[in-house]
């Protein structure tokens, strides 16, 4: 049995009548972090770990949400959606349904199961996923025919409003606007963006989750996000069109060095280096040349690490016993930080042999079990088709 199937019989057995599945999936990133909430350049795609819901309108005048992971459900009514200090998991659906009712929509009763593999806390958007799976399904099932974009736009808000996560644009995006076979960068001002064919026959994209879960993660990065702004404060005074770190030139930001400060220096040296190596990368991807995209990836990593401080002990370890590895590109961590995955790029046919590299030095060097996936890029979040 699939899982879509496996939730579509929990929601038989649950509401007793049919649902309509969607899937929304998580994301990697290949280069481009922390760059979102600066207006900035990022380069994610969708991944084949996702979150599958069943969902249909009832006559009860009630939410009905189940989660099949969890086997836990909540229950709530069109008056009482609001944030639950008790259960998260709620959140990212009832922060869909607020964001409705935010646009003046009517949210009619309805029955949901969700579940799925993209593991929790590991820095691929599981939160995301659920968020944008939601928001498709109410899409549909109301037909509301608000476009993708604003769905992304909806999602976000749901986890500012009801996760107090403080995130950028870029999972939500890349949950909703993923296509097979391509990375996707996104400039996150004009929210433009520009598909770039992965060569998925020749590269794998591996993840080494670090089992290290982000609790530092939600209080750091809205700190971080914080920094940024105050950057931006002190640029803008002698600079007036700066509005974000996207504006900003690494002349501008030596030039007052004083002024930011130690760590707001540091900081904005990061994002505005980050944002050229993304522009940079995307050259290499038309270029085939992955040597130059997995230089950048390192130099990712060391910004996020020495500059951004975002990093931990056990991404670092990962990062660097990836170094030299027959068949390896690139690895850098991936997403908020602090835990999570490193997201490593390598030749197909050394990709077995990666793994259990640094498996073994996980092992050697943290006497921790590493676990590996090697993800397929795939569409962003669509119905399911159970015929
Ligand atoms: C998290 C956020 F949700 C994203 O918006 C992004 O800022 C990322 O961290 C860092 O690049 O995944």
């Amino acid at each position: 049995m699939t899982l879509a199937q496996a939730i579509a019989e929990e929601f038989r057995r649950q509401f007793g009548h049919e649902p309509l599945q969607v899937r929304a999936p998580g994301r990697i990133n290949l280069i481009g972090e922390h760059t979102d909430y600066n207006a900035g350049f990022v380069l994610p795609a969708a991944i084949d770990r996702e979150m599958v819901f069943a969902v249909a309108l009832n006559n009860e005048g009630t939410y009905r949400l189940r989660s099949y992971d969890l086997k836990e459900s909540v229950t709530a009514t069109p008056e009482t959606v609001q944030r639950s200090e008790k259960v998260q998991w709620a959140n990212y659906l009832l922060g869909v349904v607020a964001q409705f009712q935010k646009r003046g929509i009517q949210v009619p009763g309805f029955d949901c199961v969700f579940g799925g593999n993209v593991p929790i806390g590991a820095g691929l958007s599981s939160s995301a996923a659920v968020e944008c799976g939601l928001a498709f399904a109410l899409d549909h099932l109301l037909k509301t025919g608000i476009d993708r974009m604003e769905l992304a736009l909806m999602a976000q808000k749901a986890e500012h409003e009801f996760a107090l996560v403080m995130c950028g644009i870029m999972d939500q995006f890349a949950s909703m606007f993923g296509q097979d076979g391509h990375v996707v960068r996104l400039d996150c001002r004009s929210l433009e963006y520009e598909y770039y064919p992965f060569d998925a026959e020749g590269v794998r994209v591996v993840l080494c989750n670090s089992g290290v879960k982000h609790s530092l993660a939600s209080s750091e990065y809205n700190v971080r996000r914080q920094e940024c702004e105050q950057g931006v404060t002190v640029l803008q005074a002698h600079y007036p069109n700066i509005q974000t770190l996207r504006d900003a030139t690494l002349e501008q930001v030596h030039a007052h060095q004083q002024e930011l400060g130690p760590v707001v220096y540091r900081r904005c040296v990061y994002v505005v280096e980050e944002n050229a190596r993304v522009e940079a990368a995307c050259q290499a991807l038309v270029a085939g040349n992955l040597t130059e995209v997995g230089r950048l990836m390192y130099a990712s990593h060391t910004g996020l690490r020495d500059q951004y401080e975002v990093s931990c002990k056990e991404l670092d370890v990962l990062v660097e016993a990836s170094r030299g590895v027959a068949g390896v590109y690139g690895s850098r961590m991936m997403g908020g930080g602090f835990g999570g995955c490193t997201i490593n790029l390598v030749q197909a046919e050394h990709a077995d042999a990666f793994e259990q590299h640094m498996k073994e030095a996980y092992q050697r060097q943290l006497n921790l079990e590493l676990e590996c996936y090697q993800t397929r890029i795939v569409a962003g979040a669509g119905l399911i088709n159970n015929s």
